[in-house]
Order: structure tokens, then C-alpha cells, then sequence
């Protein structure tokens, strides 16, 4: 998959891009990343991306021009058919949507700074608006970022063969069981004795109840959309009226 990001501050962009798993990925060619500077796109002398607001207001606004000039272009050479603009007023990135850009052979991300974009360049070349979620920040490079990541794990040959996809958080629904590893005794704190004691089944149970019982505390809204079985259920049944063994 290829994904290019436009925005005003391509240098911290890319160096953030080089660090771990995206960055290794990146360097076995299991994924391309290509960071433009939208100024490249400007034609001004003082190569301005952003102008005053038409009916005054505090705050600039990104001049259309540079934006749709660098999508036309990055989308000629990439075949990208959907370009993604990060703003407060997109719809949520959930796993449902990473899964769903993670299909693309290639994207755009514009993230935006000041006010925002143009509205005619949203118009003109943007396809699709998405917010990480309902808090502000002060611009849309951290949000491509999010989304690059998230994306980019799904490509195969990203991840180590160590994270199986399903047994992911997300991936039905729960929160995952807690996680133990050495000393067996820490502080006072002992790891769960059924952990120690190699029978499968039982350990299978316990976590997808602790899975639960996690969810349940933590996340309750998951659970209407969870991939639950009966014996999942009769647990529920048990958390709900105070009888979740503990
Ligand atoms: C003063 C009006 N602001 C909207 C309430 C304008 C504004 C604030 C902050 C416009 C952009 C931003 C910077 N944020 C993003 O570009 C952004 C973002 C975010 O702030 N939160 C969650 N997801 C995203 S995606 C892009």
C-alpha cells in the first residue's frame, strides 16, 4: 500500500515516520510513505498556504489552490481514489474505517492547520473527512499519523507474526485479559495460579471471562455490538447480578 501526506510541516512528519515498526516496514518495502510539503504546490513569492477569511473572523484559512494542485498530483501518480482530509468534523476512525482504508492500494491524507481548508477545496478534491476523536489539537498531522499507523499495521508483512489479528481487542468486540509475565511473585502480587498450570482449555475460559468482566467495567458499550457465544453470555449473566467470581 502507498499512502502520501500533504501537509505545511512534512520534517517532523517524516521523522516520525522512521521510528519502529512503521519505520522497518517502510525499509523491507512492505509499505510506502511519501510526505509532501504543501508549500511545493504554491506559486506566490512568499509561497503562502493559508489567507484571510472572506467576512472577516479571527484565524486563516488554507488557500484552495496549493491543496487541490498537490491532490490532483499525488493522485496522477499514486492511482489513489480516495483522499482523506483530517478535521474535527470528520466521522470517527474506528477499527471498522481503518479496515476499510486499509483496502485501498493507495491514499491521500491533507492534514489541515488554522481554520481549516477552503471549503471549495474539500469540494473539489477531498473524499472523505475523518476526526481521531471528540478533543481538540492544533492540527491534522498527528491525526495522519494515527491513521497512518493504524492502517499500516494491517498491511501484511507489518507486524511480527507474534500479534495474531484475531486475537485482537477490536477484532470481536472485547477489551483484552490481563497479561502476566515473570516473576511468578511480585510485591505481594501473584500471577492467577490457573496461568501456571498448562491446561488450555481452562486457561481459554479464564481469559475470555477476564475479557469480559474488562469489558463490562471498563467499556459497557462494547458489549452490544460483541461477538458473544452462550457460555460468554451466561458469564454476562453472572457479572450483572454480582455473581462475576472474583
Ligand atoms: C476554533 C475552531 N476550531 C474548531 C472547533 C477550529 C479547529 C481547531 C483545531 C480546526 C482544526 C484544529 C486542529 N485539529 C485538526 O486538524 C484535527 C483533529 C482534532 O483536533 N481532533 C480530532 N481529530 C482531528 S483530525 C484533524
Amino acid at each position: 500500500m502507498r499512502i502520501d501526506i500533504v501537509t505545511i510541516f512534512p520534517e517532523p512528519v517524516r521523522s516520525m515516520l522512521d521510528f519502529s515498526i512503521i519505520g522497518r516496514a517502510r525499509e523491507r518495502g512492505a509499505l510506502t510513505v511519501e510526505v509532501h510539503d504543501l508549500r511545493n504546490w504554491t506559486r506566490d513569492r512568499h509561497r503562502s498556504t493559508d489567507d484571510y477569511p472572506f467576512g472577516g473572523s479571527a484565524g486563516m484559512v488554507m488557500k484552495p489552490e496549493p491543496v487541490c494542485e498537490a491532490v490532483e498530483a499525488i493522485r496522477e501518480q499514486s492511482g489513489a481514489k480516495r483522499a482523506v482530509y483530517l478535521t474535527p468534523q470528520g466521522r470517527a476512525l474506528t477499527q471498522a474505517l481503518v479496515e476499510e482504508l486499509a483496502a485501498e492500494d493507495a491514499l491521500i491524507l491533507v492534514s489541515g492547520h488554522y481554520e481549516g481548508l477552503d471549503e471549495r477545496a474539500r469540494q473539489l478534491v477531498i473524499t472523505d473527512e475523518i476526526s481521531i476523536g471528540d478533543y481538540l489539537l492544533t492540527g491534522g498531522e498527528l491525526p495522519a499519523l494515527v491513521l497512518t499507523d493504524a492502517v499500516a499495521r494491517l498491511q501484511p508483512d507489518v507486524l511480527g507474526s507474534v500479534t495474531s489479528a484475531d486475537e485482537e481487542s477490536f477484532v470481536d468486540g472485547l477489551l483484552e485479559h490481563p497479561h502476566y509475565t515473570r516473576p511468578r511473585s511480585y510485591r505481594g502480587l501473584d500471577v492467577p495460579e490457573v496461568l501456571l498450570g498448562g491446561h488450555h482449555e481452562e486457561i481459554r475460559r479464564w481469559r475470555r471471562q477476564e475479557s469480559i468482566r474488562r469489558t463490562w467495567e471498563r467499556r459497557p458499550d462494547l458489549l452490544a455490538n460483541a461477538d458473544l457465544d452462550e457460555e460468554d453470555l451466561a458469564f454476562l449473566a453472572e457479572l450483572r447480578n454480582g455473581r462475576g467470581t472474583d
